[in-house]
């Protein structure tokens, strides 16, 4: 019944900062999947006869790779599949499959924020067994097996049925197809304070969650309509889509902008909210104000404590590198590490597995916390609502006062979207040459205070990554910092990170890009962005 079959390497399977993202052409070439699958289990040892869990974010070919996963993980000697039901599970939600099942692993079918559709992006990840994105050294290690792979092992089977819930049996391995939702919403239920959110809602206060046609959809409708009792109708577009119904799932201002336009109407609910493809980012937007990811790290770490699991205070919190320093003041405040990570949940795995931190978040509508090892959109959206059902304010009020108290972090990010790589790279090798002499350079009332090419060492295995992204720190604490997305699928995508700080509250009611009109300049100047990549401005501003 399992067969061994002969193949060939392919040159370009090398993961990005979140999995392997392609073309679903790409992934539809012969063995293109079955290769990336097979060096997943050639990397990793020890789990004959264990659990794996499989599940994706419903795009295009997700059912399609699902068959193959099930079927190859029976032919390599795992015990057990545990698959959400028509092959359905949320990043985070997955990570929680794994970690309540004490699987061994997980292989997690997702391009995320990307389109979807027959031209459109797919991906594949594996995610080890604390249930977060496999470190650098097991995707090193994947990528090196892509390079040799000479065969792969597959069942030679049906397909299993992934639309009833119960255990089938495939080459000896047991598939078991789960409910998608109901584990990690009783998980949600132990973490948050659900009475006063339900009394809440209940009370008047009017919440809307667009789920973009993507995964969160089921998990949002049975959190917030049936569990918390929102008025039917809050959640939109919670049919996951293989094609996001033609859309990007990408909690922005740009691609939730009727969302946006919503929340800035004069009748507005109070709380309005998104989340992504795969369902682990957040977009989070108050009646007439719109929450930056980074802010939002910032307050939800501050109100934490008024959440039942998170009642006892938090050990820490990590940020990535180009997220703001908005949640490093409510750190100093509380006496509580602050750790900065390279882009990537990957890189707060072993901080949260070894108890440094608690609350972890990203500028990209990233926040998480140790309850799993992924960031997770309807987390912090529900983390939001209990600290709102407790403060009985409004997000405009949260948001001042906590500026207030702590200084306001402008941020805003340019991205430049397909840009020709040639030139994308020419850009990051002319800023890296020149990191050495900026100290001191005057732009402007700028004066570049440091530079350098960002590293990380991990505290916890003292791995060491390079080349994380270039930072250019002006006095004052402002900072411009240049990287390289790792998850596009044409062409480079380069991402400015702006930042100012403010401690002022006088001055905290500036536009954001008017606010760092000065710093958007300077970028320009010293990368030579519009000169090198041929665009008069970003494709994409959140
Ligand atoms: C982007 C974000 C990063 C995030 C990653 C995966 O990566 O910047 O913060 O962790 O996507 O998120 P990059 O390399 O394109 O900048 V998701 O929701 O796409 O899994
Ligand atoms: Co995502």
């Amino acid at each position: 019944m399992t067969k061994t079959v002969n193949t060939t390497p392919y040159t370009d399977q090398k993961p990005g900062t979140s999995g392997l993202r392609k073309k679903v052409p790409v992934f539809q070439q012969p063995n293109y999947a079955e290769n990336f699958i097979q060096s997943i289990f050639d990397s990793l040892e020890g789990f004959a006869g264990k659990t794996l869990v499989i599940g994706g974010d419903g795009r295009f070919y997700n059912r399609e790779v699902i068959q193959i996963a099930i079927k190859m993980a029976a032919a390599n000697g795992f015990g057990r599949v545990l698959v959400g039901r028509g092959g359905i599970l949320s990043t985070p939600a997955a990570s929680h499959v794994i970690r309540k099942y004490e699987a061994f692993g997980g292989i997690v079918l997702s391009a995320s924020h990307n389109p979807g559709g027959p031209t459109e992006d797919f991906g594949i990840k594996y995610n080890i067994g604390n249930g977060g994105p496999a470190p650098e050294k097991v995707t090193d290690a994947i990528y090196a097996h892509t390079k040799t792979i000479e065969t792969y092992k597959i069942a030679d089977v049906a397909d299993v049925n992934l639309d009833a819930e119960g255990e089938q049996e495939v080459a000896g391995m047991t598939v078991q197809v789960i409910n998608p939702v109901s584990d990690y919403a009783e998980l949600m239920e132990t973490l948050f304070d659900f009475p006063a959110i339900r009394s809440h809602l209940a009370g008047g206060f009017r919440i809307v969650f667009d789920a973009m046609s993507a995964v969160t959809g089921p998990y949002a409708k049975e959190i917030l309509e049936n569990r918390l009792g929102a008025a039917k109708g809050s959640v939109l577009n919670f049919v996951p889509l293989p094609d996001f119904g033609g859309h990007h799932p990408d909690p922005n201002l740009v691609h939730a902008r009727a969302l946006y336009e919503e929340m800035m109407g004069d009748d507005a609910p109070d709380f309005g909210a998104a989340s992504d493809g795969d369902g682990d980012r957040n977009l989070i937007i108050g009646k007439g104000i719109f929450v930056t990811p980074s802010d939002s790290l910032a307050m939800l770490a501050a109100n934490a404590t008024l959440a039942p699991g998170y009642a006892k205070g938090l050990a820490g919190i990590a940020r990535s590198m180009p997220t703001s320093g908005a949640a490093d003041r409510v750190a100093e405040k509380l006496g509580i590490g602050i750790y900065e990570t390279p882009t990537g949940w990957k890189f707060f795995g072993n901080l949260l597995d070894a108890g440094l931190a608690t609350i972890c978040g990203e500028e990209s509508a990233g926040t998480g916390s140790s309850h799993v090892r992924e960031k997770d959109g309807l987390w912090a959206v529900l983390l939001w609502l209990n600290i709102l059902a407790v403060r009985k304010e409004s997000v405009v009020d949260i948001a001042r006062e906590h500026w207030t108290t702590y200084g306001r972090n402008y941020y805003s990010r340019h991205d430049y979207e397909e840009v020709d790589s040639a030139a994308a790279n020419g850009l990051m090798d002319a800023l890296r040459s020149q990191l050495a002499t900026l100290p001191g350079r005057k732009l402007g009332d700028l004066t570049i205070e440091t530079a350098d090419d960002f590293s990380y060492h991990d505290p916890v295995d003292h791995s060491v990554s390079n080349n994380q992204g270039i930072r250019i720190l002006f006095e004052g604490g402002s900072r411009v910092v240049f990287r390289l997305s790792g998850t596009g699928t044409s062409g480079a995508t380069l991402r400015v990170y702006i930042e100012r700080f403010e401690p002022d509250a006088a001055k905290h009611d500036v536009d954001t890009q008017v606010a760092l009109a000065d710093l958007i300049e300077a970028a320009d100047t010293l990368a030579g962005i519009k000169e090198r990549t041929g665009r008069t401005e970003p494709t994409v501003i959140t």
